[in-house]
């Protein structure tokens, strides 16, 4: 049984499984490596009149559009924050977990400075603003000479290495569709709105998530405060309570990209801060990325639901 076939609060079981590595490009310009972690269990029971757990909030059952017709979603409590490197230190320190970036030594950093060398090596074919930096990967998201900041979403982490840490949690990874709720702040249908936070790119002047502006990749104002990654709930939190579910970090879904798509790549959503309105926009609502499972950047990270 799968992970999203227990999405709702209700009895939870999840269990890792290991794969063998295998190195590729995913489609956001991915790297390599999968998942650990074996023989990992977590029960977790809630029901509706219990509170939601310290850290998360509870999302009321809704409806979420969907091509062909809305799709319904059972209650569920989602983390109010994406999770820190704080937070994933204790995972680690607790079960010395190796993520999928160290394994292959080398994961992908965004380096606007470089982008006027085409002839760079390591770079992803396609993606000029992405380099191969050896020794990056969450504890040093730039490289070896960086260093993780606690309040930090973490970072350069794959899709497997997500699920791990929230089967660590007694959690999991939400769906696209539990994720598109809250971001939706639990309007039904055309009661959405275009951003998590509403209508308005940036309300009355201000900018209420942590993306880009300015012209990408070359030139980023930072008028929000911030030209990269900025410590979770900077920003002002959803109707739901629910921080930085537009821009600051991609976040894996529980989703393939393609329905029954094994094998293929996992859903992110959300947009990061290197979003820009004047390349992709990924911060709004009905934006969703995609990415190979094993893929680890200095820009996708995660939150997790129960
Ligand atoms: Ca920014």
């Amino acid at each position: 049984m799968t992970v999203s076939a227990l999405a709702g609060c209700a009895g939870l079981l999840t269990r890792c499984r290991r794969r063998r590595p295998e190195r590729r490009a995913g489609r956001q310009a991915g790297s390599a490596l999968v998942l650990v972690a074996a023989g990992l269990f977590a029960t977790v029971a809630c029901t509706a009149t219990e509170p939601p757990p310290e850290g998360m909030v509870r999302v009321p059952a809704g409806t979420v559009p969907r091509p062909g017709g809305d799709q319904r979603v059972e209650t569920f409590d989602l983390d109010t924050h994406e999770v820190t490197n704080r937070d994933f230190a204790a995972f680690v320190d607790a079960t010395g977990f190796e993520t999928e970036a160290e394994r292959w030594g080398w994961s992908l950093v965004f380096h606007p400075e470089e982008t006027a060398n085409p002839d760079l090596e390591q770079r992803v074919a396609g993606t000029l603003w992405w380099l191969a930096v050896e020794g990056a990967y969450w504890r040093h998201p730039r490289g070896p000479d960086s260093a993780a900041e606690a309040d930090l979403p973490v970072v350069h982490v794959s899709w497997g290495d997500a699920r791990a840490y929230c089967d660590w949690r007694g959690k999991r990874l939400p769906t696209e569709a539990e994720w598109d709720l809250a971001a939706g702040a639990g309007n039904d249908g055309e009661g959405r709105a275009h951003y998590p936070w509403g209508d308005e790119p940036a309300p009355q002047g201000q900018w209420v998530a942590n993306v880009w502006q300015g012209d990408f990749p070359d030139r980023d104002d930072a008028a929000d405060g911030h030209t990269y990654l900025a410590p979770v709930g900077s920003y002002p939190p959803n109707a739901l309570g629910v921080f930085d579910l537009g821009g600051n970090v991609w976040e894996w879904v529980d989703d393939w990209y393609r329905p029954g798509g094994a094998g293929g790549e996992k859903v992110l959503k959300g947009g990061s801060w290197l979003c820009a309105a004047s390349y992709c926009e990924g911060y709004r609502n009905a934006n969703r990325n995609q990415s190979a499972p094993d893929s680890g950047l200095d820009n996708t990270g995660f939150r997790c639901a129960m």
